[in-house]
């Protein structure tokens, strides 16, 4: 297994697939995902327009759906929900689709959603996407963070860190063999500083401060919680997981 990690979805190449991408974006679409499917949800679906979302969303039967939009950090009005992992119990969600827009994390997804297996990763279901790895060995995995239009996010690749810190704990890999490019093994360093502290790395982040801005603790609360949640939300068709 060879794995890059990309910081943003404009880093990613664009000229190949690999086996296997895994999207990221853990403050907070993909920690949302996660939770939307460890709770009993039927599926999420992605979309990065939101005019499209609401169209294709309008042939589902309204008790088996809901509504998730955000921008910029807050609810798109008339959407049942925003971007809250917090929001999705297991009373709202089970057995329902979450069709979702977000800024960055849904077009992070839609970027890699050619590769023949596409994740989605947080910092709660890091062991599940390792031991999906682990167990399968895909030749080439690409880790891409989401970022903050266009530029760098530290949680994003702190996460990208943690699974691959993971990856070599359990194989005793050297790292040489496992990096196929220099990202990881910054990925890694960063992750090995903050592992004990996420909530604090988060409080230095620029997404982090945007989200406290709206009140938002609760969220990166919950959103720094690691191997939280045994869960893997993996791609069933384009931009559906
Ligand atoms: O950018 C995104 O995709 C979101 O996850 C941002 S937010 O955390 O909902 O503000």
């Amino acid at each position: 297994m060879k794995l890059f990690v990309y910081h943003t979805p404009e880093l990613t190449p664009t000229d190949k697939v690999p086996e296997c991408a895994i999207a990221v974006d853990v403050l907070r679409a993909t920690t949302t995902m996660a939770k939307v499917l460890a709770v009993g949800g039927e599926a999420v679906q992605v979309f990065s327009d939101l005019d499209q979302l609401m169209e294709v969303s309008e042939s589902w039967s309204k008790d088996k759906r809901l509504r998730a939009g955000e921008r910029g950090g807050a609810k798109v009005p008339g959407f049942e929900l925003g971007n809250s992992p917090l929001d999705c119990t297991p009373e709202l969600v089970k057995g329902k689709r979450l069709f979702i827009s977000t800024t960055n994390g849904t077009r992070a997804l839609q970027r890699v959603q050619n590769a023949k297996i596409v994740l989605a990763a947080a910092f709660t279901n890091r062991a599940a996407v390792v031991q999906y790895l682990l167990e399968q060995q895909p030749e080439t995995v690409w880790i891409v963070g989401s970022g903050w239009e266009g530029s760098f996010s530290l949680e994003d690749t702190a996460c990208a860190g943690a699974i691959a810190h993971s990856i070599v704990q359990q194989t005793n890999l050297p790292l040489d063999e496992l990096a196929g490019n220099d990202e990881v093994t910054s990925a890694i360093a960063l992750y090995s500083q903050w592992k004990d502290n996420l909530l604090e790395l988060f409080h230095h982040a620029s997404h982090g401060k945007r989200l406290l801005r709206l009140n938002c603790l609760e969220d990166l609360k919950y959103c720094s919680q690691t191997d939280i949640l045994d869960v893997l939300p993996m791609q069933q068709e384009p931009g559906v997981l």
